[in-house]
């Protein structure tokens, strides 16, 4: 078998997408995600320019073999636009491989570790009451597992809440908004909404809570500690990971459990992290760390050292990179949750998927490959538009991290 042919597919039906098409000569093609939030089109050239080239002629069954060509062989190693473009090579040859074979890609991965893959879901609110009405919903939806995020009185446009009912899209058309920050504000803050959350819902559901890279260790230290009393299933990013040893001094002082990596792009991003054991959860994901043959390698890292899988998986993850992500959540003996964000409708209209959602859990289907296709005329009809990420400065206008 050869691959023949390939395309890069921009578009936007809701927000933006970079999707990897590879076609081999027996007629099946393959899809990948090279979504790369708010810098979609450096991947679209990296892919276009420097990756198809290499591609074309080449067998697409010798899956390692490529990732390591595509890696080795740039000599510019790792960063998310390398990282992500070989991960949406890798995701594109494992649907090659279960279409051929006729499975589905958790079948070529050693097989179900489990029925189905809980996930969690995102409650918010611009206030404590706003939050826990949406917490109620989604309990009624049926899910175990809910991120709890809630605006801080004093501060607009707060990380983490939504926009309208069930759904959160961070990237706003156009150049970034800047958004207002106080450490101290949030601290004070975010204990007394746990403490509202437990006192509703009682011990039962599953809580998660995103920090988005904007403490100190000392400063997540005492987040950590002032949340223990309401038991979080983790506290997520809570400082930015680039000081990986920044994580001794939290651990020191909390027990509650920490979540990191969706902004890594390989096992380097995380090796101190899993092999000190400072965290409990690994949050790569397919599309930015080097596909699922990269994902299962920091997988099985994490569990010698018995720290447990979290995908990211928010709405910039395509339909293709969740299809990805479920396939190898099912398999990976050590999985913890996956994160899961409903794609608009527009979106899920564009990826045609065989994966379902029921009671806060999901399945990736039983389709040969991923289980997810791309409907290029519909697709054509959502032209890319410049989008970002907000920006984040504190009250005195410092820059700091979003
Ligand atoms: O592209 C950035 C978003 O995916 C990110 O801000 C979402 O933090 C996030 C999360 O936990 O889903
Ligand atoms: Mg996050």
């Amino acid at each position: 078998m050869k691959i023949v042919d390939g395309r890069v597919v921009v578009c936007s039906p809701g927000r933006n997408f970079v999707t990897l098409k590879l076609v081999t000569d027996n007629g099946t093609h393959g899809l990948g995600d090279a979504t790369l939030n708010g810098r979609e089109l450096a991947v679209v050239s990296y892919l276009e320019d420097h990756v198809l080239p290499l591609l074309i002629g080449r067998d697409p069954r010798r899956i390692e073999d490529t990732w390591q060509y595509l890696y080795k062989g740039a000599y510019w190693r790792r960063g998310p636009v390398t990282m992500a473009a070989i991960g949406a090579v890798d995701m594109a040859l494992w649907d090659i491989q279960g279409k051929a074979l006729g499975v589905p890609v958790y079948q070529l991965l050693g097989g179900p570790s489990r029925d189905r893959v809980l996930v969690y879901g995102h409650a918010s609110g611009r206030d404590i009451d706003e939050t826990l009405r949406a917490v109620e919903r989604y309990r009624e939806l049926g899910y175990q597992a809910i991120r709890v995020q809630c605006g801080i009185p004093g501060l607009e446009g707060t990380y983490g809440v939504g926009r309208g009912d069930l759904y959160y899209e961070p990237a706003e058309p156009g150049l970034p908004p800047e958004r207002r920050w106080s450490t101290e504000r949030y601290l004070d803050f975010v204990p007394e909404l746990f403490d509202r959350v437990r006192a509703e819902f009682g011990p039962e559901p599953l809580f998660l809570h995103d920090a988005h890279h904007r403490l100190t260790p000392i400063e997540a230290a005492r987040l950590g500690k002032s949340l223990e009393p309401y038991r979080l299933f983790w506290l997520e990013d809570p400082v930015p990971a680039e000081l990986q040893e920044g994580f001794r001094l939290i651990r020191q002082h909390t027990t509650t459990p920490l979540a990191v990596g969706e902004v890594f792009n390989t096992v380097y991003d995380c090796q101190q992290l899993i092999h000190e054991q400072l965290i409990d959860y690994i949050r790569t994901t397919v599309a930015h760390a080097g596909g699922i043959s990269h994902l299962r390698k920091i997988a099985s890292l994490a569990e010698l050292y018995q720290v447990r899988t979290g995908c990211h998986g928010a709405t910039d993850l395509s339909p293709v990179c969740l299809a990805a992500a479920l396939h190898f959540d099912l398999s990976v003996h050590n999985f913890g949750i996956q994160e899961y964000m409903r794609h608009s409708k527009e979106t899920d209209l564009v990826f045609p998927h065989e994966y379902t959602l029921e009671g806060g859990t999901m399945h990736p289907g039983d389709a040969p490959g991923l289980g997810v296709d791309i409907d290029e005329e519909l697709a054509a009809q959502y032209p890319y538009q410049r989008a970002y990420l907000p920006l984040n400065r504190k009250l005195d206008g410092t820059m700091h991290s979003w």
